[in-house]
């Protein structure tokens, strides 16, 4: 049994996070496995509430300079009390995520069940639930297929005639309009999301029988006595169809029906394999008793370390759940985010709730971002493609909301966007909702994707989104007592400060993560403009600009400062580190080039830590990847164990709680993390390496330069590291041991200085390094 790619139980799910989801990128479905009625909650990527609407405040731009002033007084209340009226939307909530569909298959009723067992299989991205009754063994596969557009369900007895059930679509309280059938043995529901402009989807499920015969009765589908049946579910929606959104599901089922279920398993896993086999990773096997139990119980028996005893020889080690975790992720990712495709939401596209925690809308104060921090580094790029998409499907309605509210340029957006690219500000909530940094961190995944695929022509056209994101910043910001640039009204998403007088406070001036992010932004502009050849006159702004926005500061507990205040935190465990954006994603702070600042991040980590920070999983998995980024391996791996011990439900989506999916996606990359690093132009092998990977291998992970990397490692040393490069370049890495360059068997002349290595590449051929213990 592959246990690194392998999710099994022994009893069915009594809840939706003990199910299992698939998808292809578009359709969801989280599986059940019920013996009597399998269950599966079904989803639509483009299935949001109404239409868009504009909800920027016109009272906000009158209220803009007098919020500002009274910041600058410290009038804190004054200033929070004036935002909270005249800034946030109208209404206060754009549109949320909400469910497509319930799929009920009933089989016959329970008698004598043995042999239970339930599994996803990430290798093929098909779940399988089998079990024994009275005598004839079952099989029920699903898969949803990207190439078919459908979920495939298909059921097997290994005795003739036995297959028998009712089927029906229901599900969604009563937000649907109709179900009925729709054809010999097919049958339809169909609805609308309300709003104005809203969307609306059918659903079409149908079945193809061997033995026995498909029909439907009322709006049930209904099989008997088949030796094997295929259920078949389309959805489309007008979001992607227009108006022919029926017609198109219709299509997309009959095209199905014209396959076997073996055709569409073949065209299924082949698909996915093109994508899922690119990496592969394999450490020590270490995980002693826990191979032989199920998943759910193997994430408990974790629970069992207890760090601060320090006791490391007893501590429980399961290497290859992190590594079932970290397949997890590419394969949430591969089933989730398909070029076309929406984004991932914070539930991915997995959602049972009319009315999700948060929306499951895409909030980009982290979680969004946290969601594609995995895509380029597991060689995935085409996965990243939807949140480009929705980058530009929020620019005219950024662009208003920069003119309406702040009367600026470029285009702007705050702490949330939904399906339609709402740029608005988002709740009535001062910790978060006065934020106008949201397009600006996004964009910066357009220059991250470009570093990792050196695709120009990508670049050349996103070049116009990159500049307008920046734009807004060059008229917004404004100049404060020191003369630096600054932004404001914001805030340090979501912490409260406390001043000396004892106010408590969110709303201030120049956060230290809005400079942080404003500088990547500026310098990703410039290198681009750099890189295309182009020269505009909004380059010289930010050339005059960039030197005068705030740099990372020390305060007073020798933690980086948070605010441009050194305020102290109401809550100094707070969930977010915002402040340490300098140290990851971006790469302002590192231990080699602003030691002192990295000492500074290390305190700020260890400040959060020690006072119960990392209890939500998404914030628990930022922590693993700022710890890679500071070279600790043991850090790594503690922040790693507590995410999966208690961060992490029994089908192993991340949990906030609730279930929020940014923690698998933000874990996966510091996996990669500790693994390889390849920013500010040089690689580095094994940065992190955690004490308890001793020894292992990972193959065709990606570097910025658009390299793909091989690495192997023994007694936690690394042994070879392969390296293929897709274009000709100056390859630069990092190490303390010297290495020896080979390519096609020829010595390649390096220069090494201090501990950079050096050497020309082309692109295409493959460089194997040895490190060269005795030179
Ligand atoms: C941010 C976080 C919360 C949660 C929400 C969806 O507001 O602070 O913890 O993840 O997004
Ligand atoms: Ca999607």
């Amino acid at each position: 049994m592959a246990q690194e790619t392998l999710l099994w139980y022994t009893k069915p799910a009594e809840n939706f996070d003990q199910a299992l989801p698939v998808g292809n990128g578009r359709i969801g479905a989280m599986i059940f496995g019920g013996v009597e009625t399998e269950h599966l909650k079904l989803n639509e990527d483009s299935l949001w509430s109404g239409g868009l609407r504009d909800r920027n405040n016109p009272d906000a731009f009158g209220a803009l300079q007098q919020i500002r002033t009274l910041l600058q007084q410290e009038k804190i209340s004054q200033a929070e009390e004036l935002a909270l009226q005249t800034m946030p939307g109208c209404p206060d909530n754009s549109r949320h995520y909400m469910p497509l569909a319930d799929l009920d298959v009933c089989f016959s009723k329970e008698s004598h069940v043995t042999d239970y067992r339930r599994s996803l299989d990430l290798s093929s991205a098909i779940a399988l639930t089998e079990y024994t009754l009275d005598g004839v063994h079952y099989q029920r596969s699903v898969f949803v297929s990207e190439p078919d557009n459908v979920l495939v369900l298909h059921v097997f007895a290994d005795q003739p005639g036995k297959v028998s059930f009712a089927a029906s679509l229901g599900g969604r309280e009563d937000y649907y309009d109709e179900n009925r059938p729709d054809g010999e043995a097919t049958v339809c529901m169909t609805g609308g999301q309300g709003g104005a402009e809203g969307i609306s989807f059918a659903v079409v499920l149908t079945a193809a029988v061997q033995g026995g015969r498909a029909f439907t009765r009322g709006n049930q589908l209904c099989v008997e006595g088949a030796d094997e049946a295929t259920l078949l579910l389309a959805a489309q929606t007008s979001f992607y169809k227009g108006e022919g959104y029926l017609a198109a599901a219709q299509l997309d089922a009959e095209y199905a029906a014209e396959c076997s279920f073996h055709e569409l398993m073949v065209r299924h896993v082949e698909d996915y394999r093109a994508l899922f086999d690119r990496v592969k990773l394999e450490l020590e096997d270490n995980s002693g008793e826990g191979a032989q139990l199920p998943t759910d119980a193997r994430l408990n028996r974790l629970r069992g370390n207890d760090f601060d005893g320090k006791d490391a020889a007893g501590l429980i080690l399961d290497n290859k759940l992190t590594e079932l975790y970290f397949n997890y992720g590419r394969y949430l990712m591969i089933s989730g985010s398909r070029p076309g495709t929406q984004p991932l939401n914070l539930q991915g596209i997995w959602n049972q709730d009319m009315w999700p925690a948060w929306g499951s809308r895409f909030t980009v104060n982290i979680n969004t971002e946290m969601n594609y921090w995995c895509a380029e580094s597991c060689n995935l790029s085409e996965c990243h493609m939807p949140l480009f998409d929705l980058i530009e499907r929020m620019r005219p309605n950024g662009r208003k909301t920069a003119e309406q509210m702040y009367h600026c340029g470029g285009f702007v957006c705050h702490h949330n966007t939904d399906l339609w690219g709402d740029c608005a500000p988002q709740d009535r909530w001062m910790p978060a909702t006065i934020w106008p940094m949201g397009a600006a961190w996004l964009c910066l995944h357009i220059y991250e994707h470009y570093e990792y695929t050196r695709d120009k022509a990508f670049l050349a056209e996103k070049f116009d989104t990159l500049c307008e994101a920046a734009r807004f910043f060059t008229e917004y910001m404004f100049e404060n007592s020191q003369g630096q640039l600054v932004t404001g009204p914001s805030v340090s998403p979501e912490n409260t400060y406390l001043t000396e007088s004892g106010t408590k406070g969110n709303l201030c001036i120049g956060p230290s993560m809005d400079s942080q992010i404003i500088t990547v932004l500026f310098t990703d502009v410039l290198e681009a403009a750099r890189i295309l050849n182009k020269e505009l006159p909004l380059l010289e702004k930010l050339r005059a600009m960039l030197p005068r926005l705030p740099k990372p500061e020390i305060g007073k507990y020798g933690q980086i400062k948070e605010w441009a205040v050194d305020y102290d935190e109401v809550e100094i465990g707070h969930r977010h580190i915002s402040q340490l954006f300098a140290l990851h994603p971006a790469d302002l702070i590192t231990p080699e080039d602003t030691p002192k600042l990295a000492d500074a991040a290390r305190a700020t980590l260890v400040r959060r830590l020690v006072h119960g920070g990392g209890h939500t999983g998404w914030s628990r998995a930022w922590i693993m990847n700022m710890w890679a980024r500071l070279h600790d391996g043991e850090m790594v791996f503690e922040n790693m164990q507590k995410l999966l011990a208690y961060s992490t439900n029994p089908n192993l989506l991340d949990s906030h709680p609730p279930f929020q999916i940014d923690g698998n996606f933000g874990g996966t990359a510091a996996v990669c993390e500790a693994l390889l690093q390849s920013h500010r132009g040089v690689l580095q092998f094994l940065p992190a390496l955690p004490p308890q990977w001793t020894a292992g291998s990972v193959t065709g992970l990606r570097a910025r330069g658009a390299y793909t990397v091989d690495l192997t490692w023994r007694e936690a040393a690394l042994t070879q590291a392969q390296l293929v490069p897709d274009q000709e370049g100056i390859c630069r890495i990092r190490t303390a041991v010297p290495l020896s360059v080979m390519c096609d068997g020829v010595c390649i002349a390096c220069t090494r200085q201090e501990d950079i290595l050096e050497f020309p590449v082309c692109g295409g051929n493959r460089y194997v390094l040895t490190p060269q213990e005795n030179e």
